[in-house]
């Protein structure tokens, strides 16, 4: 597995729950790396943008609305595997069906609000974080307990 940076949204729901702190603790836990965040209000026209492959869906009036009506939170998140660790961390999109134990399960029980997005794929990864955040703003950094999050002996953390 390579290392990947991917996309969150911390929905408005989350948000507005006051669940941005624990959702975050749970990525910061398992050793997901932060490497950008922001807080915004998405448009219209960046919710058109990234929802465009669910246009044509029923529920897309209303995700469009939902994901537009207040502020969010944005993460760019990087790890071996990272795509789809945290789909695994977030768990099936409705809330009502999501095992305990993943964010979804443990913090929802609402179908259209699920309260977080993640990427389905290094190239929606690639896609998703072009749209959400400039030149700039995902950082490089080094973070110092990196030698015991991963085991970086060989030639790659593993
Ligand atoms: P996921 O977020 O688990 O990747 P997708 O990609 O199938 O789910 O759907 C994108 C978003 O569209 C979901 N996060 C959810 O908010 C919304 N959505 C999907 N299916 C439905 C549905 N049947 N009713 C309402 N909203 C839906």
């Amino acid at each position: 597995m390579s290392m990947e940076k991917t996309l969150i949204i911390f929905k408005p729901d989350a948000v507005q729950r006051g669940l941005m702190g624990r959702i975050m603790t749970k990525f910061e836990d398992k050793g997901l790396k932060i490497i950008g965040a922001k807080f915004m209000q998405i448009s219209p026209e960046l919710a058109a943008v990234h929802y465009e492959a669910h246009k044509e869906r029923p529920f897309y009036k209303g995700l469009v609305s939902f994901m537009t009506c207040s502020p969010v939170m944005v993460l760019a998140l990087e790890g071996v595997g990272a795509i789809a660790m945290c789909r695994k961390m977030m768990g099936a999109t409705f809330g009502s069906q999501a095992d305990s134990g993943t964010i979804r399960g443990d913090f929802g029980v609402s179908n259209s609000f699920n309260l977080i997005h993640g990427s389905d794929s290094p190239e929606a990864a690639e896609r998703e974080l072009g749209l959400f955040f400039n030149d700039g703003e995902i950082l490089d950094w080094t973070r110092m307990n990196e030698g015991w999050i991963y085991d970086l002996s060989g030639d790659e953390p593993e």
